[in-house]
């Protein structure tokens, strides 16, 4: 597998190739694409620093479909699929549309082990019958994931971002064996945050570890300013990325990588567009892509997720 950037406007190039999982494009005013190629395409309404630019995750000879409003491509390995529900009213029931039917395709397709999911749907924090609509999603993404996590699934690694317009979209990569996921010891596991933060909890893990091509690959969700499971230092941009980073650093730490670790490739979100300082050693120097969207606790105003790689 590969994650690279490359330019929105040069999207043609990697139409004719066979080994595209999945496409994600980023500041692109073309909502109703679905396919780059044989590839699904999303395009997300969050806009980047910089150029309208996709990110790109290859893999093996990939083959593609659609079933059930879902999108996907697979490789034998890694399953890509992605879904958009309509999100104006009820983010709840769209919440549980696109993760059952997600869920259903995965099955079928034989990769029913949840690895890494992503979610952004608009005004996330609206409030819609007396509960704020992120609130209402983690309500309805925990209805959702009962029957799999009943049967043994683990809960993926994910990042959940407001965006200001289009519908909820939530793609994710599952495999055919399940990862291994780890916590972070300075914060409370988020799918046993207490209820002040909702009436059911958001259901991620702070990482997955698995194997593949003679590697570890580290996928960690996105990360912020939280401490136990309090937010630190309200607004503050410099301030919550050092505590973000001292999470990201403990992330790594507890995923058992030895010394010999390379990041390959972060997201940072950012709530409005102020620049950002240099990212500390060593996050900096991966391909990073800054992108300005809605943390989903409204004094949080960076989150940052990445892909770190290890020799087995
Ligand atoms: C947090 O740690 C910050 O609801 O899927 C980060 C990553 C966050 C994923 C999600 C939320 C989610 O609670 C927010």
């Amino acid at each position: 597998m590969r994650i690279f950037h490359h330019p929105a406007e040069r999207l043609t190039e990697i139409e004719n190739r066979s080994d595209v999982l999945g496409v994600l494009a980023y500041g692109v005013a073309d909502p109703v694409r679905a396919w780059c190629g044989q590839a699904p395409y999303l395009g997300v309404a969050l806009n980047p620093h910089g150029p309208p630019v996709c990110e790109v995750i290859t893999g093996g000879v990939v083959r593609s479909g659609a079933r059930h409003d879902v999108r996907y491509g697979h490789d034998g390995e890694w399953l890509f699929a992605a879904i958009t529900v309509d999100a104006a009213g009820m983010i709840e029931a769209a919440a549980v549309a696109a993760y059952e039917r997600l869920l259903r395709v995965a099955e079928e397709e034989g990769y029913g082990c949840l690895i890494r999911a992503w979610q952004y749907f608009p005004d996330i924090h609206g409030v819609e019958d007396d509960l704020e609509r992120y609130r209402q999603f983690n309500r309805g993404r925990h209805y959702a994931l009962e029957r799999y996590l009943a049967r043994g699934g683990i809960r993926p690694a994910a990042t959940c971002i407001g965006t200001h317009t289009g519908d909820l979209m939530v793609y994710l990569l599952a495999r055919r064996t399940p990862g291994m996921a780890i916590e972070n010891p300075r914060q409370v596991s988020a799918y046993r945050y207490p209820q002040t933060y909702g009436p059911r909890p958001p259901d991620f893990v702070r990482a997955m570890k698995v194997v593949s091509e003679g590697r570890h690959w580290l996928w960690i969700s996105g990360t912020a300013a939280i401490v136990g499971h309090e937010s630190r230092a309200a607004g503050d941009l410099e301030a919550q990325m050092t505590e973000t980073f001292a999470n990201l650093d403990l992330v790594v730490a507890s995923a058992d990588l030895g010394e010999d670790w390379r990041v390959a490739a972060t997201k940072i979100y950012v709530r409005g567009a102020g620049p950002l300082s240099a990212l500390p050693r060593p996050w900096a120097g991966a391909p990073v892509l800054v992108l300005a969207g809605d943390i989903c606790r409204s004094e949080l105003v960076i989150e940052i997720e990445a892909v770190v790689t290890a020799g087995v």
